[in-house]
């Protein structure tokens, strides 16, 4: 599984840029610096020391450059590390890596430093995708939460979890195996409220919807009958003319996707055709998406023109979507109103309710306090990462089949059970259960020269 030769990649985004860094890894890393970067200072080089030189192709120099040799241990992969800062653009960084590889260095794959970094011990698999998670971040709350998890505040909260599942574990097989000596009460001690307390730190780390907005922002969508004045809500929130406003009911057919950022979180906003029936087949097809948008939204916004009166149909539909994530937007404030706000709060329990005019900008703010609200995470630690919610799930379900065991008196072999089961879940988080294969196609997932 480790190979043990030295790799060599592009560390920086390709395109046109400041500078280039290239990276080798591996015994061979040192030997690479000394043959293709010629420098006046004196050797050996220090470790994590920046020297200036020149790369170079035999004996030609290609370019000025700065260069840098960490060492083993400590460096980002555990290996020697050596680093070449070349100018940017795609040429200069190509050129290196080629002489890079020319000197023995092998192409590396993608994520194989970071792959190496966490076979080396230096981080956990979670950490691992943190990495991952960090790079690819989408706001503020991303980058956050993916620094957390690098910086291991998610393993710990793992092991520590862990530890509580050794002790019980510890008990029980004491118990087991001298059933004369141990007394079953001595062997439970504290089990079930250790067990209660574990579910309930779990419970706390699986917030799946907190999870998704963190990873792919707030879903917002606008819908509401043609005319309603979705699509000029849409461009105020957006603040730029994206969808096309005519006062023509079906102007808009498709979803427009647009996005702002609200208090470091992604909002995504979907604006769609009103919903009404049609025989227009382009229209129609519209409509049924946004359905379908509907249905998948963490927030509804269900727009109403102030200047009609509510329509049966639109009160039935607000009345479907009475839920605190979502809210009615009363729009043409500007005009007289034939809808009162509190008419529609009187008929409903949760939803907010909202007016607004494009002509005066009223109600914007307002508006996006709302979204900020709804976009708000839990300050506690949760697990973001698809593959990591998935494992913390199973561990819980075995917690807690524990727990209701341990409540029940069931044989002590059957808590054992669930106990290894949960211990074994938790251990895929951080990659200390996990197979090969598992391992190889998470790395895969990395880009070249991370
Ligand atoms: N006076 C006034 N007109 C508005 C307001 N919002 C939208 N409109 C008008 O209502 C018509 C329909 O707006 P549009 O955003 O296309 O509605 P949609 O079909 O729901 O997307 C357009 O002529 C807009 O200019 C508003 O707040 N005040
Ligand atoms: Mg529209």
């Amino acid at each position: 599984m480790y190979q043990n030769d030295t790799i060599t990649g592009i560390a920086t985004a390709t395109g046109i840029g400041g500078i280039a860094i290239i990276r080798v890894s591996g015994k061979n890393a040192e030997n690479i610096m000394n043959k293709v970067f010629s420098t006046k200072a004196q050797k050996p080089f220090k470790s994590h020391k920046m020297y200036y030189g020149f790369l170079m192709d035999d004996n030609t120099r290609v370019d000025e450059c700065m260069a840098v040799i960490m060492r083993a241990p400590k460096s980002y992969t555990c290996e020697d590390v050596f680093e070449l800062h070349t100018h940017g653009g795609h040429e200069a960084a190509h050129q290196a890596l080629r002489i890079c590889i020319e000197a023995g260095a092998r192409l590396a794959e993608p994520g194989e430093f970071t792959k190496r970094a966490f076979l080396n011990g230096r981080i956990d698999l979670s950490q691992s995708e943190a990495v991952m998670a960090m790079i690819s971040a989408n706001g503020e709350s991303a980058l956050k939460a993916a620094s957390q998890q690098l910086e291991g505040m998610q393993s710990k909260l793992i092991q520590d979890s862990k530890q509580i599942l050794i002790k019980a574990l510890s008990g029980i097989e004491a118990a087991i195996d001298y059933p004369e000596e141990i007394e079953d009460t001595e062997a439970f001690g504290n089990l079930i409220p250790d067990l209660e307390e574990l579910k309930a730190s779990m419970e706390d780390a699986i917030d799946e919807r907190s999870a998704r907005i963190v990873r792919d922002g707030l879903q917002v969508v606008l819908c509401g009958n043609p005319n309603a004045g979705k699509s000029t809500l849409f461009n105020m929130l957006l603040s730029s003319d994206r969808a096309i406003v005519t006062d023509i009911p079906g102007t808009t057919r498709d979803l427009i996707h647009g996005s702002i950022t609200l208090n470091g979180i992604l909002i995504n906003l979907i604006d769609t055709a009103g919903i009404r029936e049609t025989d227009d087949p382009i229209e129609k097809i519209g409509v049924e998406r946004a359905k379908k948008v509907i249905e998948n939204a963490d927030v509804v916004m269900l727009v109403v023109d102030g200047c009609q009166p509510l329509h049966k149909d639109d009160l039935n539909f607000i009345l479907s979507k009475d839920d605190k994530n979502n809210a009615v937007i009363i729009t043409k404030g500007d005009l007289p109103s034939l809808i009162s706000p509190e008419d529609i709060k009187a008929k409903t329990k949760n939803i907010t309710v909202l007016q607004t005019s494009s002509i005066n900008q009223s109600g914007l703010k307002e508006l996006k306090e709302f979204l900020a609200e709804k976009a708000l995470l839990p300050k506690t630690l949760f697990f973001t990462h698809t593959r990591h919610l998935d494992a913390a799930k199973a561990a819980l379900s075995h917690i807690e089949k524990a727990l209701e065991g341990a409540e029940m008196n069931i044989p002590l072999e059957l808590i054992s059970v669930d106990l290894k089961e949960a211990l074994h879940y938790l251990g895929e988080i951080t990659g200390e259960s996990v197979n090969e294969e598992l391992i190889d196609s998470i790395f895969a997932n990395f880009c070249v020269g991370k």
